[in-house]
């Protein structure tokens, strides 16, 4: 058995969620935030046996879309501070994919 750690955009967690769930997968659903962005994101955990793992990256990846944010930051100049930004790509979907050494439901 594997469990599948997957972060995704918020505005795609729905429906990510909802096609796993209707192809009869079972998801939990955590609230994160991305160390970089400091903004907000979904984890998902997802308890599958081996030759589904296949299955669940194909719907994980047919439904997270890439995004370029915004990265807002002062530069120090003198004893001011001038706003500064750039773009960063987000996305699609960042995956971990660990073995699972016993799954019991009591
Ligand atoms: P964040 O940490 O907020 O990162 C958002 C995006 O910023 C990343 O997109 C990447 O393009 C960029 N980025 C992250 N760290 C950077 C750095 N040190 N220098 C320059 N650019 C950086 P993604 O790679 O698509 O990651 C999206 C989110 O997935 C991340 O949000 C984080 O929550 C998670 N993530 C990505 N890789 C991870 C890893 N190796 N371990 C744990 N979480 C990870």
């Amino acid at each position: 058995m594997k469990l599948i750690f997957a972060i995704v955009h918020d505005e795609d967690a729905g429906r990510v969620t909802d096609t796993l769930n209707s192809a009869e997968f079972s998801v939990t659903k955590l609230c994160s935030t991305g160390g970089f962005l400091r903004a907000g994101n979904t984890t998902l955990l997802i308890g599958v046996e081996d030759n589904l793992v296949d299955s669940v990256l194909e719907i994980i990846e047919r439904n997270s879309n890439k995004r370029t944010e915004c990265l807002r930051y002062p530069i120090p100049s003198g004893s001011l501070y001038i706003p500064s930004s750039k773009e960063v790509e987000v996305g699609g979907a960042t995956i971990f994919v660990t073995s699972v050494e016993r799954f019991e439901k009591v």
